[in-house]
């Protein structure tokens, strides 16, 4: 990218990341509303914090069919409250038991198992209030698509099933297409959904279009997970804010203990040429879809 993109870039990015503040903000109940601390703890989990992938790629997707900001940054925060929950969930004992995320305590560590059960519950089921409670897409059977993608991304068949995966292949030696599998679903699934939601809220897409841009969403969604393995092992916890170097302290598969440090970066970097390429027909239209595989391929948290 030029100096000029780039600062194109980072403004779009640090305006929708402002947006997405506010928006997030006015859709979850405020900490006032009985019950306060359930409430308090979902705005803790969601608001000022995180990198905002998800509603970034969301709205970029939405740049391609030239979907209004009005309609983007619900369906975008339908995604990140998904996502929210995802985080809360997983910061559990039961589950990878960590105490840092987003550079604060996580949400069972501040408000207790109880209420960070309720809180990810809760998270969930608002953000298919979010996405039903207005009209967001040019149709009612898109709008009806777009909870249908945004509940198979999030179930047993999605993050939920890689999640599932994840916990019970401890111990176990994972292939790389096993691995795989579970990324996609776990981390990946979610990632895909965020694009595909952005594009149903504008033009309507021909399918060999829609093809191009869902090859995209999967490149990234699981380049964001290869890349996430290697900033495990190569950052620390105050730059990651959450713990670093706990793939390797609990012997879990990841792509750097199955292709090594090299093979892990020329992974994401085929990743990343992939799902630039399939943006060939789109366009300047893409201009930011495409930004966005360099940020999530070269971030360093
Ligand atoms: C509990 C159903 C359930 C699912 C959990 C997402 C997930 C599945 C677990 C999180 C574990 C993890 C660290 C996965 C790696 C990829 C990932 C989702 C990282 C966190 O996402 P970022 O980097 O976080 O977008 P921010 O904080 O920037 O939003």
């Amino acid at each position: 990218m030029s100096e000029l993109e780039t600062t194109d870039f980072k403004t779009w990015m640090n305006e929708v990341q402002a947006q997405m503040e506010k928006t997030l903000a006015s859709v979850l109940p405020s900490s006032n509303h009985l019950p306060e601390r359930l409430h308090d703890a979902m705005r803790y989990s969601v608001l000022d914090g995180g990198k905002r992938v998800r509603p970034l790629l969301a709205f970029a997707a939405g740049a391609v069919v030239d979907a209004s900001p009005e309609r983007l940054q619900y369906a975008a925060s339908a995604v990140e409250l998904i996502h929210a929950y995802s985080l809360v969930h997983d910061d559990m004992p039961a589950m990878d038991n960590d105490v840092l995320r987003r550079g604060k305590p996580t949400v069972h560590v501040a408000y207790g198992e109880a209420t960070a059960l309720l809180a990810g519950d809760a998270l969930q089921t608002a953000a298919f209030e979010v996405l039903s409670n207005r009209t967001l897409a040019d149709n009612p059977v898109d709008q009806l698509q777009m909870i249908r993608i945004l509940a198979n991304a999030s179930g047993s068949l999605g993050m939920c099933g890689g999640q599932g995966v994840d916990l019970y292949s401890v111990g176990q030696e994972l292939t790389l297409p096993q691995l795989e599998m579970m990324h996609i679903l776990k981390t990946g699934a979610l990632i895909r959904a965020s694009v595909l939601l952005g594009s149903y809220c504008g033009t309507a897409l021909a399918p060999e279009q829609r093809e191009a841009l869902d090859h995209y969403a999967k490149c990234i969604g699981l380049a964001f997970q290869v890349v996430d393995d290697i900033l495990d092992c190569e950052a620390d916890s105050a730059t990651l804010g959450k713990t670093a170097g706990k793939d390797a302290a609990n012997h879990k598969p990841t792509y750097v203990a199955l292709l090594g440090m090299k093979g892990a970066k020329e992974k994401a970097a085929e990743l990343k040429a992939s799902a630039l390429a399939s943006l060939t027909p789109f366009g300047e239209k893409a201009a930011m879809l495409s930004a966005l595989a360099g940020y999530i391929v070269d971030r360093k948290y």
